[in-house]
């Protein structure tokens, strides 16, 4: 089994490297790509020096089973045929072919079927809030369909890749200091604050941030239900938090949906209000699990329950979710 790694250097390609030794992942060989900048950059891998090469067209992913990709939107879209030509499965954490019917859209626990169909040999990683939403709704809606979702997003910093993490700690120290705050990756001064704008506004006025939890959540789960997303940046650095608000067909008790969270891999449940437990960004941040508590019914609906989710966006969020894609690739014979 070979595998590369596109986008090594940055906050998720990183967190690939971490996550295939962490999880042992079943690899003779790891290769690690990047741009011309990264090129040359050496990172440890089970006690091994590997050396970044530069992404280039030619034949590099001649032997490579599986490529998890993550160098953004323009270079997964310019490289897929470089990268794939030769039978190399990618998996792509880039918004490039995630609404392309011929590209399935994975959550291992919610749709592991989808990725045997791929007549690209393009696998798409959903948004990172997307991900952590949908393994929640997915226990729900084995116990009644769901008719729409709200939900209010609480975005950690690493959403935006390293620089943002970078930008926000150096903000922080700035301000403590009284000195004027630099701002590059977000609009607006984030320490201190909190920003209702990710990505870029579309027509009807949500960001494209949000429509994506909508689209996503269509393909992933196979549904028709709308889901309308508020989303928004607060200071964190790396775990996102969401308010999700549930309507289903059938009303549902809180103890139902509980005990199905309990039961649903890849869920924790944190939920004891007479004790303050809860699950928060601070504790959740390298945790493989999206952690789920305040289940509760909606005061305003009997067909709705409402709830707190949060997942790390780095691992859950981008890289674990595309290595469990691998792993579930090899457990069902599908990389040859
Ligand atoms: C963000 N969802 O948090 C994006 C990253 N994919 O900015």
């Amino acid at each position: 089994m070979k595998v590369a790694i596109v986008g090594a250097s940055g906050a998720v390609g990183q967190e690939f490297l971490q996550v295939l030794q962490e999880r042992n992942f079943p690899l003779d060989e790891l290769v690690l790509f990047g741009s011309a900048r990264s090129a040359g950059n050496e990172y440890e891998f089970k006690g091994k020096k590997l050396t970044v090469k530069e992404l280039k067209h030619g034949d590099d992913f001649k032997d490579i089973d599986i490529a998890l990709t993550s160098a953004g939107a323009g270079i997964s879209k310019e490289f897929a045929t470089t990268i794939t030509k030769h039978g190399a499965i990618m998996i792509d954490n880039s918004s490039a072919f995630r609404y392309d019917d011929d590209v399935p859209l994975v959550v291992p626990e919610v749709n592991p079927e989808d990725a045997k169909v791929r007549p690209r040999n393009i696998i798409a990683n959903p948004n990172c809030s997307t991900i952590q939403m949908v393994v929640a709704l997915k226990p729900v809606e084995e116990l009644s369909k769901i008719k729409r979702v709200r939900v209010a997003t609480y975005q950690a910093a690493s959403g935006a890749g390293a620089q943002g993490i970078a930008e926000l700690e150096q903000q922080v120290q700035e301000v403590a200091n009284g000195k004027d705050v630099t701002i590059n990756k977000f609009p607006y001064q984030l320490a201190m604050n909190i920003i209702p704008h990710i990505d870029v506004f579309l027509e009807n006025d949500y960001t494209k941030e949000e429509m994506k939890m909508n689209w996503e959540t269509k393909k992933i789960m196979h549904t028709d239900a709308e889901v309308s997303a508020t989303c928004v940046r607060i200071p964190v650095a790396r775990a996102h938090s969401e308010a999700i608000w549930v309507e289903t067909e059938k009303p549902l008790s809180v103890q139902e949906v509980k005990d199905a969270f309990r039961k649903f891999e890849g869920l924790t449940v944190i939920d004891n209000p007479a004790e303050k437990e809860y699950p928060m960004p601070l504790f959740v941040s390298g945790k493989d699990d999206v952690y789920v508590g305040r289940i509760r019914q909606d005061v305003t609906d009997p067909n709705s329950i409402t709830f707190w989710c949060v997942g790390d966006q780095i691992k859950k969020g981008a890289a674990l979710n595309a290595v469990q894609i691998a792993e579930w690739l090899i457990a069902n014979g599908e990389v040859k």
